[in-house]
């Protein structure tokens, strides 16, 4: 079968919160002004290849469900271009501006790393076409180095340093074709650079090891003259038990031990912030205190399950506080929202996937619209700039310029300091936030 795939779909456009059309968009209007920037320039949406056009609804009980004819025999390079067009039109239709891939998603992997590269070079040749004709840009791209049997026990932290070169040859090509391509970032996920156990690890070792390999690719890109961003993708666990970049702030602490804290910057995604047990917006606001944010990954974990279920967002509360905090950090900048979610595997249909980035799209869009109204009407910022005061006072200054434990004892002594406590109007915050949601 050839294109087109989504031949009942024509292209989805924004028809306004009372719409009835399923296939339209009730609030992701991407050329509305909010704050002074579009839509489309602050959420900077991007499909990913691999859940929507690789993944044929396996999961570790049953075979393939959904409905994905672009991938029969999907080994071969005409499968592969077959897909590209599939995925093409999708975004087209669609309307975003990006998407992402894997190496190994776009292109079969050869029997030698010579073979593969020359499948990804040739599928991105005729990607760049498709790039020029529809003006569909590259988020980013990166290496997969995490299916392949040779990276069971990791890729850089291998116990083995021919593991460590084999991803060492695969990020440099995949890093040069993004380049070519104009990506706009490089992302790392460390897919399997963590344990299963304990017992045969040397924790200190591998460390180097990571530190070593996110050094080589620092060098490469400068090389090569990519301007795009570097980013890691912290997740604390699966498929290892134990994921090294667990967390933004494990990664930050890397990153500052290996002296890479200038060159990389993190993607977020939701729901390997809920799987580490933090909140979306805790590891955000984590990224942007530290000036480390680089690009989301959106999606959501299920409240009742302990894995990466991949939905698509759907939570307007969770995408407004996300907002909140990008939106007041100065944006995303080089990054954007990369819908890495996939669909339920009963979600047979090919317009399934319209439904879902529509519907994720949208739940982007209101909480754009609702952290804006947030920001307009000041109140978070004004209790947080007030609750500080004291920091600002000649007390807050002293400490701040080096008074030392004894003279803050003379402090409290002589003026009988005798602090009372002040509320956190945490209640009331909430409900600030709840009226301002966009429902
Ligand atoms: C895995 C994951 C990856 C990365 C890219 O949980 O999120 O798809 O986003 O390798
Ligand atoms: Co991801």
């Amino acid at each position: 079968m050839s294109a087109p795939f989504f031949d009942n779909v024509d292209r989805i456009d924004y028809e306004g919160p009372e719409a009835v059309n399923p296939l339209a968009f009730r609030y992701y209007d991407k050329d509305r002004e909010v704050l002074g920037r579009r839509m489309e320039d602050h959420l900077r949406p991007a499909v990913c290849y691999w859940h929507s056009f690789n993944a044929p609804g396996l999961d570790m009980f049953g075979a393939a469900t959904l409905d994905r004819p672009w991938l029969a025999g999907s080994d071969s390079r005409e499968a592969c271009e077959r897909k590209l067009d599939a995925a093409f039109e999708f975004f087209e239709k669609l309307g975003v501006p990006f998407f992402c891939f894997h190496d190994r998603d776009i292109a079969p992997e050869g029997t030698t790393l010579a073979e593969s590269n020359d499948h990804v070079s040739r599928i991105a040749d005729r990607m760049a076409g498709r790039m020029e004709a529809t003006g569909v840009g590259l988020l980013w791209g990166t290496a997969n180095l995490f299916s392949h049997p040779r990276y069971a026990a990791g890729a850089a932290t291998n116990p083995d340093p021919e593991v460590f070169a084999y991803a060492a040859a695969q990020v440099k090509h995949c890093l040069e074709v993004t380049h070519r391509l104009g990506g706009a970032n490089y992302v790392l996920w460390g897919g399997r650079e963590g344990y299963d156990t304990l017992l045969n690890t040397d924790l200190r070792r591998e460390a180097d090891q990571l530190g070593r390999f996110m050094s080589l690719v620092v060098e490469h890109k400068a090389k090569i003259g990519f301007d795009g961003v570097l980013l890691i993708e912290p997740k604390p666990h699966e498929p290892t038990k134990h994921q090294y970049d667990h967390d933004a702030a494990a990664v930050h602490a890397f990153l500052q031990q290996y002296d890479l804290d200038r060159s990389i910057k993190l993607n977020i995604e939701v729901n390997h912030a809920t799987l580490a047990g933090h909140s979306f917006q805790h590891e955000l606001a984590y990224a942007i205190a530290n000036g480390l944010l680089g690009s989301v990954d959106a999606n959501r974990g299920d409240p009742q399950n302990g894995w990466d279920t991949d939905q698509f967002p759907n939570s307007v509360e969770e995408t407004t506080l996300a907002l909140y905090e990008i939106v007041r950090g100065g944006g995303l900048g080089a990054g954007g929202f990369n819908f890495d979610a996939k669909l339920r595997r009963q979600s047979v249909s090919r317009d399934d996937l319209f439904h879902a980035h529509i519907g994720g799209l949208d739940a982007l869009a209101q909480g754009l619209l609702s952290a804006a109204a947030l920001i307009d009407n000041g109140k978070l910022a004004a209790f947080v700039e007030s609750r500080y005061d004291g920091w600002r006072g000649a007390l807050g200054r002293r400490i701040l310029d080096g008074a030392s434990l004894a003279d803050l004892s003379d402090h409290v002594v002589a003026n009988a300091v005798d602090p009372a406590p002040v509320s956190g109007r945490q209640e009331l915050l909430e409900t600030v936030v709840n009226r301002a949601i966009r429902r």
